[in-house]
């Protein structure tokens, strides 16, 4: 079976659902097919912001202050083990209000974990129970099934593959959010450029900030961290393509920031 059909199970068995987005970009990494989905089932949806120790204070608590009008928002570092029980108390919250208290539930509840590629759905299943029973990886599309487990006597965590909705098919953007690695890139150079381009849009002075030098565009950038990075082509030229997949994964470690 495809990794939409285990998400979409996941949603369709769930009680409550939890969509991870990168608090970076939580637009971005919104997937409003599912939650139609999730609305027409009539599942309690929940919003966690993760990574949120890859942007500022500030952004974190505006993304999570207009995603509040739609559901249940918490935000999250998995990395620097911040939000965890926040997220876990508005769980047992949710759950206790959907079901009363844990006594009058008479069956197992569970609870989906859904989210794009690699926005640490199995970390943040891990930090929820405690241990590491989901598999997380830097590459995006890791997990391929469902995986079932227990957070306490009759509630359960689900975990899913990232799924990104059908009619996504910006590779920039999505290397951009992390949903796609640099070897499932076939335009590896675009999506660093478009990378490039984002931070300077976002942060005039991030160039310099992450890399020491600034450039007049997004090319010759690329082509002087190539150059910096001593990444050359045998005759003397800048390797772009083997430095557009460092920059890429720099990017999407957090290695590099705006
Ligand atoms: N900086 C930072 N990195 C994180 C955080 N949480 C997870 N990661 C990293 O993000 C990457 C993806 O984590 P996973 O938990 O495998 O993500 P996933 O959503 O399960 O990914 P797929 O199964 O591929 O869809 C890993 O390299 C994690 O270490 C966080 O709070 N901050
Ligand atoms: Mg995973």
């Amino acid at each position: 079976m495809g990794l939409f059909y285990h998400a979409k199970k996941a949603v369709d068995e769930a009680d409550v659902v939890i969509e991870i987005l990168d608090a970076r970009f939580p637009d971005l990494t919104r997937n409003t097919e599912m939650e139609e989905h999730i609305q027409r089932k009539r599942k309690q949806l929940v919003f966690v912001l993760n990574k949120s120790d890859l942007t500022t204070k500030e952004t974190a608590e505006k993304n999570k202050k207009e995603l509040s009008k739609i559901a249940p928002t918490v935000f999250v570092s998995v990395k620097q083990k911040q939000g965890t029980a926040i997220l876990r108390n508005e769980l047992k919250r949710v759950v206790h209000s959907k079901f009363g208290k844990k006594n009058s539930r008479h069956r197992k509840v569970l609870v989906a974990i859904i989210g794009y590629p690699n926005t640490g759905k199995s970390s943040i299943l891990n930090a929820l129970t405690g241990r590491r029973s989901a598999k997380t990886s830097a590459q995006a599309g890791y997990t391929r099934g469902r995986q079932f487990i227990k957070l306490e006597d009759d509630l359960f965590l689900v975990d899913s593959p990232g799924v990104i909705p059908f009619l996504k098919r910006d590779d920039i953007e999505l290397a951009l959010v992390g949903a796609k690695s640099p070897n499932q890139l076939p335009d590896v150079e675009g999506a660093a450029l478009g990378i490039l381009d984002y931070m300077k849009k976002e942060n005039p002075n991030s160039w310099t900030e992450n890399f020491g030098f600034d450039a007049t565009d997004s090319q010759e950038m690329l082509d002087r961290i190539a150059k910096a990075k001593k990444r050359l082509l045998k005759g003397g030229g800048a390797d772009t393509e083997n430095t557009s997949k460092i920059v890429v994964q720099d990017w999407q470690n957090g290695k590099i920031r705006v």
